[in-house]
């Protein structure tokens, strides 16, 4: 008996265990351990003519001289060419948490004689990534997905001040539905304010009007409202009005700051009212990371399902009215659900029966104890006759 006591745990412990087990309100703390156990990663594309300061924008974005711009030559207005698209990755890690940000650096069209020379290499890549996950899904091994797929790509917008041209609409429109596109307004320091919120709505008119989806972001019911506000103060500044510069550039009241140096005055690049630069990076590193992977997600799964179809594999759609995930995720439930139940009634009842067990114990402990009792009495009582009926003699003796 008491060796099967102690085999079984208290059962009202027990209960509150499975309890808190079944509360999936700990779900995100686990999501939140393995994706820190991970790492992140994340991977942006820069497009654009040639000279519009893509390769300054890594720069700046990383602030480190990774990739050969005009300014670190100190050849202003002489840009230096990229040649290859590249790939400039850093590892970040910020209260142990790891994230592996890679940006590919493009060499700018605009000189080519065809413009179809212009985002085919571009659209290769975009594809070439997607094939190669694409590929690692379709292994037997699936455990190591490396994900190299282009999550954003920042177009370059020349800041003309008028309208979009018709090569930006023709390469909108080829990349459109492979990429997430964040329109910026490039070296938006050469307009003046009101030219650059006027340029802004212009922009966003043209690419309605030729039904290029530019980024949007999610605004959830589950956000507070200091997320939802500060969504949609992004949100409003796309196209994103952008200065970049690494240079550090001393401003009329003597800090030294990264900006451009003008006659009338500096431009800070980490200055959110000076330009959307601040607002760019908040959203690629810091808000919006996640949401544009999974609206990269989406558009892979698209293209995944076109290059499936013109592969041949034909899906089988009946295979998925059977298994229905919401439905088979509530019966999953049900189930384990009955099994609790049953688990707690099984361990009532052991519960019940071991009380029982004890009290029909106690109670024979209490009889035999009570037997005991009178028994010792009833042996007490006589030996006090007996001893009464000696003292008796002895007085009588004695007289
Ligand atoms: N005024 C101004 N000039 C800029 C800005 N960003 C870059 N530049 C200058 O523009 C020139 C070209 O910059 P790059 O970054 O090399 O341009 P790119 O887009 O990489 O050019 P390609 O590699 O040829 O495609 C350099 O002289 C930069 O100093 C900006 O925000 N404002
Ligand atoms: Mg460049």
């Amino acid at each position: 008996m008491a060796a099967a006591e102690a085999a079984a745990p208290p059962p009202q412990v027990q209960r509150r265990k499975l309890t808190s087990y079944v509360g999936f309100a700990n779900l995100p703390n686990q999501v939140h351990r393995s994706c820190v156990r991970k790492g992140f990663s994340f991977t942006a594309m820069v497009v654009g003519e040639t000279g519009l300061g893509k390769s300054t924008l890594i720069n700046t974005l990383f602030n480190t001289n990774l990739v050969p711009s005009g300014e670190e030559r100190g050849l202003h207005d002489e840009p230096a060419k990229t040649v290859n698209i590249e790939t400039i990755s850093a590892d970040i890690e910020e209260n142990d948490v790891r994230l592996r940000l890679n940006i590919i650096d493009t060499p700018g069209f605009g000189d080519f004689i065809n413009n179809s020379e212009a985002w085919d290499p571009i659209l290769q890549t975009i594809e070439a990534r997607m094939d190669s996950y694409l590929e690692q899904e379709n292994r037997v091994n699936r455990s190591r997905i490396v994900d190299n797929r282009v999550h954003a790509l920042l177009y370059f917008i020349q800041p003309t001040g008028h309208a979009l041209r018709q090569i930006d609409i023709e390469f909108l429109s080829r990349l459109n539905d492979r990429v997430n596109v964040i329109p910026i307004i490039a070296k938006s320091d050469t307009l003046s304010e009101e030219e650059v919120a006027s340029f802004k709505k212009r922009i966003m008119a043209d690419l309605k009007h030729h039904g290029i989806q530019t980024v949007t972001l999610p605004i959830s019911e589950y956000d507070d409202e200091e997320t939802i506000a500060e969504t949609q103060e992004i949100q409003s500044r796309i196209p994103f009005a952008i200065v970049g510069s690494n240079n550090i550039v001393t401003t009329a009241d003597g800090r030294h700051v990264r900006g451009r140096a003008y006659p009338w005055g500096v431009i800070e690049i980490d200055n959110e009212d000076h330009s959307d630069f601040v607002k760019l990076r908040q959203m690629l590193i810091r808000t919006n990371m996640e949401d544009l992977k999974e609206q990269a997600n989406v558009l892979y799964e698209n293209y995944r399902r076109q290059k499936l179809i013109s592969m041949g594999v034909v899906q089988d759609e009946s295979v998925f009215k059977q298994v229905n995930p919401g439905a088979q995720h509530a019966e999953a439930r049900a189930l384990h659900e009955a099994k609790l139940a049953r688990m707690e009634n099984e361990m009532k009842l052991v519960f019940q029966r071991k009380v029982s067990e004890k009290e029909a114990k106690l109670k024979q402990s209490e009889e035999e104890l009570y037997a005991r009792h009178s028994e010792m009495r009833h042996a007490l009582d006589t030996q006090r006759q007996e001893l009464e009926e000696y003292k008796r003699r002895l007085q009588n003796s004695l007289r």
